[in-house]
């Protein structure tokens, strides 16, 4: 894994949130983005080499509404960047991990992503991602 990529952040509402963490952090929303695909309507801040990604559901079906219903606000998934996804996968596949896909799908932010059950990684879910070239 190369680096942190972006720590997800389960919200109720962008428009509450997102001037909370401008405060926060100190810094601009550099970009919106709805995933249809997920359900989710995203907003992005960087932090020196990692990013936050804020997360709030467009749909009852969303994960993030889910997320939500059950536990609340709060942090939602951490994303590792990787060099080659496939290779990744394969690899944790191999260590016994549970892949969410069989295949990398299209996420926010111009990425493949995959995630690996929460129950084989002590409760954090986690996203492993690589950059659409
Ligand atoms: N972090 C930690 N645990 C989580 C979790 C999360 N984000 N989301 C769900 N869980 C827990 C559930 O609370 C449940 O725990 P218990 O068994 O103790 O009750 C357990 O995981 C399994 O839940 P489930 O009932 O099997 O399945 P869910 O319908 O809750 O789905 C999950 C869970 C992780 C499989 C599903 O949310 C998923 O596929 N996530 C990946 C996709 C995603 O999160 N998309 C939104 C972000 C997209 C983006 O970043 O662009």
């Amino acid at each position: 894994m190369l680096k942190v990529e972006h720590i997800g952040i389960a919200v109720a509402s962008l428009d509450v949130s997102v001037p909370l963490f401008e405060k926060l952090l100190n810094t601009p929303c550099y970009k919106k983005e709805e995933v249809s695909s997920e359900q989710v309507l995203t907003a992005f801040f960087q932090q020196g080499e990692t990013k936050i990604e804020l997360l709030e559901a467009t749909g009852p079906d969303s994960a993030i509404a889910k997320f939500l219903a059950k536990k609340g606000e709060g942090m939602h998934h951490i994303a590792f960047e990787v060099a080659d996804i496939y290779a990744e996968m394969a690899r944790l596949q191999q260590e016994g991990f549970v892949l969410l896909q069989e295949t990398p799908k299209k996420g926010a932010d111009n990425k493949l992503i995959c995630f690996l059950h929460p129950k084989n990684t002590n409760g954090v879910l986690i996203e492993i991602c690589q950059d659409i070239k």
